[in-house]
């Protein structure tokens, strides 16, 4: 039995711009940027709810890595907003189809559809408002947005295997057939996809800015310049936020717990081996700004504690309550030279908000898991 797909609404926006070709130029280009966006966004989750096998195996290398698809993470998802838009613009006579439903295959078509176009809308919603640090919802953004992101990859691996025959037209780019897709392209279409082409591109210019170091000048919409904070990165959660303040500070020990476990105040800190590291923060809001980090190797401090070289750790904040309060360190990143506890920031004594008076930078790591005001590490 051949399989019959979907035909165009009879009689009514036969126009060029809402046809097949254009809905699957369209198409293809927004399914490319939601697998970069899914790809990376299932990255960063694994990366920050890894399970306990996933995170000693977690790699501390490219130390750009996160900062990278991170960006790309955000960036795609901001690309999709307008091709998204174009894309239901362009398809959007077929909600008028008549009749509504033709038969029990057609009713779970226009099923998937619907749950395809709302899964897309919610996960590009809730991302940038996310961005934004702006949550008008009832539910927790982040296994949510998470969830959603499932949802959405089925229902487009579905779609695109009904719309099959009208992609592979489009790539094969076989003569008007059954679908009676126009052979030629015409100028109304080409000026409706540079537009959309603009769209995007403006869109991308003008938010990139804020991990892509060169196109700062153009970052105008980005809701977080990292050209701006004390000491050169922004701040997310300030020190007030925290309730982290100089007095709770004043007798301030760093306490090590493990099979031979200690403390040290600041001082005897800073007469251990210093190194200094180049690394970026990569907020997982898509912010990134690289910085030079000085402080304490975390393995050399493990170490002291009677941790062997396969130990990891668990690192807790001053911060009284926050979802980032505790932090897990996999073996992977406790072990890497580069991994600090770093004291000074770009040559300066690390400023309250940014984690006075010790705080974590690892390479290849959500922003989130870079605690600030360290009180306590547990070697495992
Ligand atoms: N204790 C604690 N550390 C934290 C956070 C937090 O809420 N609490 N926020 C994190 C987030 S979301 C980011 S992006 C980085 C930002 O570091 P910065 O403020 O020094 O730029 O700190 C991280 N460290
Ligand atoms: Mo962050």
């Amino acid at each position: 039995m051949r399989f019959t797909p979907p035909q165009d609404p009879p009689i009514t926006f036969k126009a060029r711009l809402h046809d097949a070709r254009t809905a699957t130029v369209i198409g293809r280009v927004l399914g490319l940027a939601i697998v970069v966006c899914f790809t990376t966004g299932v990255l960063s989750h694994y990366l920050q709810h890894p399970s306990a096998w996933l995170a000693d195996r977690l790699p501390s290398r490219p130390y750009w890595g996160y900062r990278l698809s991170q960006g790309l993470h955000v960036a795609s998802g901001i690309a999709a907003i307008p091709l998204l838009l174009a894309k239901l613009w362009a398809v959007y006579p077929r909600l008028f189809a008549w009749p509504p439903v033709r038969s029990v295959r057609h009713a779970l078509e226009r099923l998937s559809v619907a749950v395809l176009v709302a899964a897309g809308i919610f996960e590009l919603f809730t991302g940038l408002l996310n961005t934004f640090q702006w949550y008008p919802w009832p539910f927790n953004f982040v296994p949510v947005h998470y969830a959603v992101a499932w949802l959405l990859l089925g229902a487009m691996l579905l779609h695109i295997a009904v719309q099959w025959p009208h992609i592979r037209d489009h790539f094969t780019r076989r003569s008007p057939g059954t679908l009676a897709l126009p052979a030629a392209d015409g100028p109304d279409r080409r000026q409706l996809l540079a537009a959309v082409a603009a769209g995007v591109g403006a869109v991308t210019l003008t938010t990139a800015g804020q991990s892509v170091t060169a196109l700062g000048p153009l970052d105008l919409f980005a809701p977080r310049s990292p050209a701006h904070g004390p000491q050169g990165p922004p701040v997310n959660r300030t020190a007030a936020a925290a309730r982290v303040t100089e007095a709770s500070l004043a007798d301030w020990r760093l306490t090590v717990a493990g099979p031979r476990p200690y403390a040290l105040t600041l001082e005897e800190l800073r007469a251990l081996p210093q190194h200094e590291v180049t690394l970026p923060i990569a907020c997982v809001e898509g912010w990134s700004k690289s910085a030079r980090w000085t402080g304490v190797r975390v393995r050399d401090l493990l170490e002291r504690a009677g941790g062997g070289p396969g130990a990891h750790c668990r690192v807790v904040s001053l911060e009284a309550f926050g979802a980032y309060r505790v932090m897990e360190l996999g073996r992977l990143y406790a072990q890497d030279p580069r991994t600090l506890l770093a004291l000074r920031l770009n040559g300066e004594v690390l400023s309250l908000d940014h984690g006075h008076p010790a705080r974590i930078i690892a390479p290849n790591r959500p922003g989130v898991l870079q605690t600030k005001w360290v009180g306590r590490l547990e070697v495992a």
